[in-house]
C-alpha cells in the first residue's frame, strides 16, 4: 500500500548530522562498560561515506534509537534559539473538519517551533507543533485534526518548516497510528527545510494519534508534536454536530524556551489542555443545541498520562473507542495515544462541563464545557476550583430543580 516518494536525500545522509553523532558518541561513553557498547561502538566513528550503508547501520526508528534517548535528552535541552515573540491566541474551532474532497485525501503537514502560551496562568514556552493544509492553531500548543474515511487513500506530505518563519531547528518526522507502513521509510527523520511524502490506505476506523517519532520521542511529543487523525467508520450514522477534543500535556521549562524534559521524564506536566490551551472551552464554552445529537471525537495525545473523559450532567448513549462499542457509559477511558468518540444529547438547557475525571489532571486545565444555545450567559470565570468534593455541587446551574424525575416541563 505504501508508495514511498521521498523528496530528499536518503535517510543515511541525515543520520550524519553533527548533533546526532555527538549523541551517539555520548551514548557510547555512557554504555562503555556494558555489553551494548560492542553493538553500538561502530557508530561513534565519523559519518560513513556511503549514505546507504549508514541507513542500514543506524535505524531511524526502533529499539536501538530508543537507547539513545538518554544521551539526546542530556544534550539538546535549551539548544534552540529563535524568535521569542509570543504568538497571538485564536480559539481553535472545535467543530470536526469535513473529509477533504477528491479520491486521494491529501494532507500537507508543516512544522513550526513557536513561542506561545498554553494557559492564562503560566509563562509562555516554545511549542513544536504541526499545521495541516495551511491551518495552524495559532497561540496554542495544539495541532489540527486530520479527518478521512475508512478505506480512503491518504497522502501525507511532511514538510519540516516550509519557511524561515517556522523557526525549525531540529529534525522532525510524522508517525500516524492509522497507517500500516514501514516505519523506517515513512516515519524517518526529515531535516529542517526538507520534505517527505508517503501514501497509505486507511483500512481501520478509529481515532488515531499522529506524532513526531524523532528520538527522543518523549521530548518531541512532550514539546507538542501530536494530533488527532480520525478515520471515520463506514456507515457511521449522521449526527447533528461533531466536535473534536485532543487532550495533551505541556511541560513548561524556562520562560519562552523549549519544554522541560525533566518534567516530561517525571510525568509532571504544568498544563493539561483540550485543543492546546488550558480551560479555553470552559471560559468560552462550546455552543450546542438542547436536544441535538452530539458526537465528540476525543484523542488522548499524552504523552504520558491517561484520560478519563466525562461530561458532567450527562450520560453517554454510545461510546466507541479502540474498536469497541459500549452504551450507557459515564466515562471514556483512554490511555496515551488512544481515542474514540462519545455520543450524547443534552435534554435541558445548561452549561455542561467536560473533564478528565482524574481530578489532579483536570485542575491543570483539562476542563471545558458544552453550553446549550439558550443557556444563561457564562458566569465571569475564575479559574476552575479543584473539585475535591462533589463535583456537581461545585457547578453553577447544576440544580435545575428536577429531583423527582418528572423533568421535562422545567424549560
Ligand atoms: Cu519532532
Amino acid at each position: 500500500m505504501l508508495e514511498d516518494d521521498p523528496q530528499r536525500e536518503p535517510a543515511g545522509a541525515r543520520a550524519s548530522s553533527p548533533r546526532r553523532w555527538q549523541a551517539i558518541a555520548l551514548l557510547g561513553v555512557v554504555l562503555g562498560a556494558g555489553g551494548l557498547a560492542v553493538g553500538l561502538s561502530d557508530r561513534t566513528d565519523a559519518a560513513p561515506a556511503d549514505p546507504a550503508a549508514a541507513a542500514t547501520q543506524v535505524p531511524d526508528y526502533g529499539p536501538e534509537r530508543a537507547l539513545m534517548e538518554g544521551a539526546d535528552l542530556a544534550m539538546d535541552e535549551h539548544e534552540a534559539t529563535g524568535s521569542t515573540r509570543v504568538e497571538r491566541y485564536r480559539r481553535p474551532d472545535p467543530a470536526l473538519p469535513a473529509i477533504p474532497a477528491g479520491k486521494v485525501k491529501r494532507f500537507r503537514l508543516d512544522v513550526a517551533e513557536h513561542v506561545t502560551r498554553v494557559s492564562d496562568e503560566k509563562p509562555a514556552l516554545r511549542v513544536w507543533s504541526y499545521s495541516v493544509n495551511g491551518r495552524r492553531l495559532s497561540g496554542t500548543g495544539g495541532s489540527p485534526p486530520i479527518v478521512v474515511g475508512q478505506g480512503d487513500t491518504v497522502e501525507i506530505e511532511m514538510v519540516n518548516g516550509s519557511s524561515k518563519a517556522m523557526q525549525v531547528h531540529f529534525p522532525h518526522s510524522f508517525d500516524t497510528h492509522a497507517a500500516e507502513v514501514s516505519p523506517q521509510r515513512a516515519y524517518r527523520d526529515v531535516d529542517p527545510g526538507k520534505a517527505l511524502r508517503f501514501r497509505f490506505v486507511a483500512k481501520h476506523p478509529g481515532v488515531f494519534m499522529y506524532h513526531c517519532g524523532t528520538m527522543p520521542a518523549l521530548r518531541h511529543v512532550g514539546a507538542g508534536m501530536a494530533g488527532m487523525m480520525v478515520v471515520k467508520p463506514r456507515r457511521l450514522p449522521k449526527v447533528d454536530r461533531e466536535l473534536w477534543l485532543t487532550q495533551q500535556e505541556f511541560y513548561i521549562g524556562r520562560p519562552k524556551e523549549d519544554a522541560s524534559v525533566e518534567k516530561m521524564v517525571a510525568k509532571a506536566p504544568d498544563v493539561i489542555a483540550f485543543n492546546g490551551y488550558a480551560t479555553q472551552y470552559y471560559k468560552k464554552p462550546i455552543a450546542v443545541r438542547r436536544g441535538e445529537r452530539v458526537r465528540i471525537w476525543v484523542l488522548n495525545a499524552g504523552p504520558s498520562l491517561p484520560s478519563y473523559f466525562h461530561v458532567i450532567g450527562s450520560v453517554f448513549d454510545r461510546v466507541w473507542s479502540e474498536g469497541d462499542e459500549r452504551r450507557h457509559a459515564q466515562t471514556m477511558n483512554l490511555g496515551p495515544s488512544e481515542g474514540g468518540f462519545v455520543e450524547l444529547t443534552l435534554d435541558r438547557e445548561g452549561k455542561y462541563p467536560f473533564v478528565t475525571h482524574a481530578f489532579g489532571d483536570m485542575v491543570r486545565g483539562a476542563i471545558g464545557a458544552l453550553e446549550t444555545t439558550n443557556a444563561p450567559a457564562p458566569e465571569p470565570t475564575p479559574a476552575p476550583e479543584p473539585m475535591t468534593g462533589d463535583e456537581h455541587a461545585a457547578m453553577p446551574e447544576a440544580d435545575q430543580g428536577h429531583t423527582t424525575g418528572e423533568g421535562a416541563g422545567h424549560e
